[in-house]
């Protein structure tokens, strides 16, 4: 009888979780040393800190727990805590968030950052939030280049016939397929490999992604088309954050701001010091771009998701100052 008595009540400790230690993992697709990886690190760091070690945690960097769809299928059945991912496959969740994804519409980062610090950031986490997702903060991975080992595309002609890897994304993809080149989505960890066996000539990503994966080593071209901005995301498994008490919530969330905070102070220093990297590896920078004619091209793919939605949440984007 005591036996049992003693059994329940550590039971009953374990499951109200505010004492036991809990180790978080929090995935990203990118190595521990990138921007993703600075703000993985800095969730930790700050959950560590806020909670006095009742909650601690580690990186599972470099796609260790798949790609970032399958990651963020990990949140919705809880075997993943927590993930920094790229909006990439999240549309496929969560359409609304397609809006974030056009082409040629943020007109700089601080465009960007506002937007996603605003009323519309926040409607957006919160569509995430009735998906079986939850949306913590709005992170960073930055304007997108195309790079190839081709050619220097300097125009969209340059791209006729280029098999360019593109995001699992429907507006990406169509954007692309506008623009003349031949889009092949896949996952991000199967990247680097295809580009070395020639699967694929190109792809596109931001300085910050092409530094942090060495692209430079499978790929000769970098164009600063900077055609599309991608913002990042600090989700969180619902099954984990509904375990907890509203104080330990507070912390995740401040942790997660900590976590877009950092990385978007890394994508700054990319942006000064990038495009000196790919050219110290050997790789051509093309800047000398006009963007319009890729905008022109690129603009069917708005109907991916003003079809469904409607251009009030474009306009509304366009109007942050
Ligand atoms: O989130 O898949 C991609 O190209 C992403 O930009 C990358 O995984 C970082």
């Amino acid at each position: 009888m005591k036996h049992i008595v003693t059994g329940l009540f550590t039971a009953a400790i374990l499951a109200t979780g505010a004492q036991a230690q809990q180790n978080i993992v929090v995935g990203h697709a990118l190595s521990p040393s990138s921007h993703y990886g600075v703000g993985a690190q800095a969730f930790i760091d700050t959950l560590t800190e806020l909670s006095g070690g009742t909650f601690t945690g580690e990186q599972a960097p470099a796609g260790q727990l798949g790609g970032e769809r399958d990651m963020i299928e990990g949140l919705q059945i809880g075997s993943i805590d927590v993930v920094v991912t790229s909006t990439g496959p999240l549309g496929n969740f969560v359409p609304e968030v397609f809006a974030l994804d056009l082409p040629f519409l943020f007109r700089d980062y601080d465009h960007a950052r506002a937007v996603l610090d605003g009323e519309i950031g926040q409607e957006l986490l919160e569509k995430i939030g009735e998906n079986n997702i939850v949306g913590l903060a709005w992170s960073e991975n930055g304007f997108r280049h195309i790079t190839n080992s081709q050619r220097p595309v300097r125009t969209p002609a340059d791209l006729e016939g280029l098999k360019l890897r593109t995001m699992e994304n429907r507006v990406h993809m169509t954007a692309f397929s506008g623009m003349g080149a031949s889009p092949t989505p896949m996952a991000f960890p199967e990247l680097f490999t295809a580009l070395q066996q020639g699967v694929v000539d190109g792809q596109e990503n931001p300085v910050t992604v092409i530094t942090a994966s060495k692209f430079w080593e499978v790929q000769k071209y970098v164009s600063l088309t900077g055609h599309v901005y991608s913002p990042a995301a600090v989700l969180a498994s619902p099954i984990l954050l509904d375990g907890l008490t509203d104080e330990q919530r507070g912390w995740f969330d401040e942790a997660a701001k900590a976590s877009a905070a950092a990385t978007r102070a890394e994508v700054n220093r990319l942006e000064e010091a990038g495009v000196e990297m790919l050219l110290e590896n050997g790789m051509e920078v093309i800047t000398d771009i006009d963007k319009a004619p890729f905008a022109a091209l690129a603009e069917a793919s708005y109907s991916v998701y003003t079809d469904e939605y409607g251009t009030e949440m474009v306009e509304r984007i366009k109007a942050v100052e």
